[in-house]
């Protein structure tokens, strides 16, 4: 890589790079951040500044950067044999390894595994495994897939239809047919504003799934689909109560349950799957990011026994697979990555010692005068912005007040994303409790920065 000058770097990037999820003209006017190298829970960018980087990349490094057992299992992989698939009745060594690995750190159900590159690919796996599965049990009719309203589940035709996010489907004719949407378990937006507790609110929540089900009729429904914490959506963390009641659901109805696990995997939320934290018991997960901490793409569903033992006893060719299902380097690298979590009892510690120091943490937050609500589900957390914490009531839209506070976060070196006037947080599960100090400092400095402005344009 030759060295340039962020103004470089700029045109260049300006120039040439369109950007995912990017306004292009914006970014072409403000110029281009460039991160130049990362260790541990730190970036740097090509100005020389120091970034605590509490979104772990993008939801996804989770044993931190620069750990040389992922660095290594890459080199080594790549010497060896940098790539063969997996189409021709062939397969390569960490792929088979793999396999077998994440058998053994997902519950007992899984036995199987589908490689793919990323979540949204794995999500479009779903959607075809999921009716082939019906299809092959002489129910072709059952092809609906029930999704939810603020869900991310990618950006491909299938990932973006599953999302509930009606910017992307306002983009390119989404959903495709046969996905349909309900209403997110949101406490704070849908449940407070009844008077409901959250444990009421959880029970109503899920109850729109049963409603959805008898008003398209049940014989067509194939699956439901949802993150176990909506992350992209603003770490939207459900009622303890809504799981359970889904699940019970799905399973009056004889419905398929996917649980997304592309942000809740591997750690995140203190257990090794989102599920167990929440006590579901899915049929097919999709996983990415944290499957290698980001380290290089992999992604892939894990198929139940239920659904794996009609597609492999009954199904004949499943026409579907990616050049690089179980590339090498990727399976050889989450190798490392998981031996890396079990070594380091990341999953542990997260449930035992700095998941619930970042809780308590947390739980101050919510005397600031910004702050309507604060939550955490183990190294996950949401800081909630509004304009009259008492009666709960949002700031204007227009304001952008998240969006200011996220530009105090970049100036003090500290990354942490808003969505809307959420702002969410998802630290390397390496984060030691010293270094949640120092996370904390900064998000106390820029809430009091944001709050010093908001007074301004209030005047004063
Ligand atoms: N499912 C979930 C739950 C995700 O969070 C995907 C699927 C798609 O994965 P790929 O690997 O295809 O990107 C995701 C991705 C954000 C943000 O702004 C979140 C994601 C991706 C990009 C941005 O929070 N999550």
């Amino acid at each position: 890589m030759s060295e340039r000058t962020t103004a470089q770097w700029q045109a260049a990037d300006a120039a040439h790079f369109l950007h995912p999820f990017t306004d292009f003209q914006l970014l072409a006017a403000k110029g281009t951040r460039v991160i130049t190298r990362a260790d541990n829970i730190h970036l740097w960018d090509s100005e020389g500044k120091k970034i605590l980087d509490a979104m772990s990349g993008l939801w996804c490094v989770n044993v931190g950067y620069a750990q040389q057992a992922l660095i290594d299992a890459a080199t080594a992989q790549l010497t060896q044999l940098p790539f063969y698939n997996a189409f021709f009745q062939t397969a390569t060594p960490p792929a088979i390894e793999l396999a077998e690995l994440l058998a053994e750190v997902t519950p007992p159900q899984f036995e199987h595994v589908f490689f793919c590159n990323s979540g949204s690919e794995g999500n479009d796996t779903v959607v075809r495994m999921v009716r082939r599965y019906w299809d092959l049990l002489g129910q072709p009719a059952r092809k609906l897939i029930i999704s939810r309203n603020n869900a991310y589940h990618g950006s491909t035709m299938a990932g973006a239809s599953l999302s509930g996010m009606s910017g992307m489907h306002a983009q390119g004719g989404l959903p495709i047919p046969d996905i349909t949407h309900i209403e997110q378990p949101y406490w704070y937006e849908l449940g407070r504003p009844l008077g409901l507790s959250r444990d009421d609110f959880g029970r109503l929540a899920a109850s729109w799934l049963e409603d959805k089900i008898l008003a398209v009729g049940p014989e067509r429904v194939a699956a439901f689909i949802g993150e176990p914490i909506q992350g992209a959506g603003g770490v939207i963390i459900p009622p303890a109560t809504y799981w359970p009641a889904v699940q019970a659901i799905c399973e009056r109805y004889g419905i398929l349950l996917v649980s997304d696990e592309v942000i809740c995997g591997f750690g995140r939320t203190g257990q090794w799957w989102g599920s167990e934290t929440f006590g579901t018991r899915p049929d097919l997960m999709t996983f990415a990011k944290g499957v290698t901490s980001g380290y290089i793409p992999l992604g892939g569903v894990m198929v139940g026994e239920r659904v794996a033992r009609v597609l492999i006893e009954r199904g004949g060719e499943f026409n579907h697979g990616y050049t690089y299902s179980g590339h090498p380097v990727a399976c050889a690298v989450a190798l490392a990555n998981i031996r890396l979590i079990r070594r380091e009892r990341l999953v542990e510690r997260v449930r035992e010692d700095t998941g619930p120091y970042l809780a308590t943490q947390f739980a101050s937050l919510k005397e600031h005068p910004l702050v309507g609500d604060a939550e955490t589900c183990g190294l996950m957390g949401a800081v909630l912005l509004v304009m009259d914490k008492h009666a709960g009531t949002p700031f204007a839209a227009e304001l952008g007040v998240g969006m200011l506070c996220r530009g105090h976060c970049f100036g003090n070196g500290l990354i942490m994303r808003a969505v809307g006037d959420r702002m969410i947080i998802a630290p390397p599960l390496v984060i030691t409790r010293a270094q949640i100090d120092d996370m904390m400092a900064l998000i106390h400095r820029c809430l009091d920065l944001t709050w010093a402005d908001v007074r301004a344009a209030d005047g004063g």
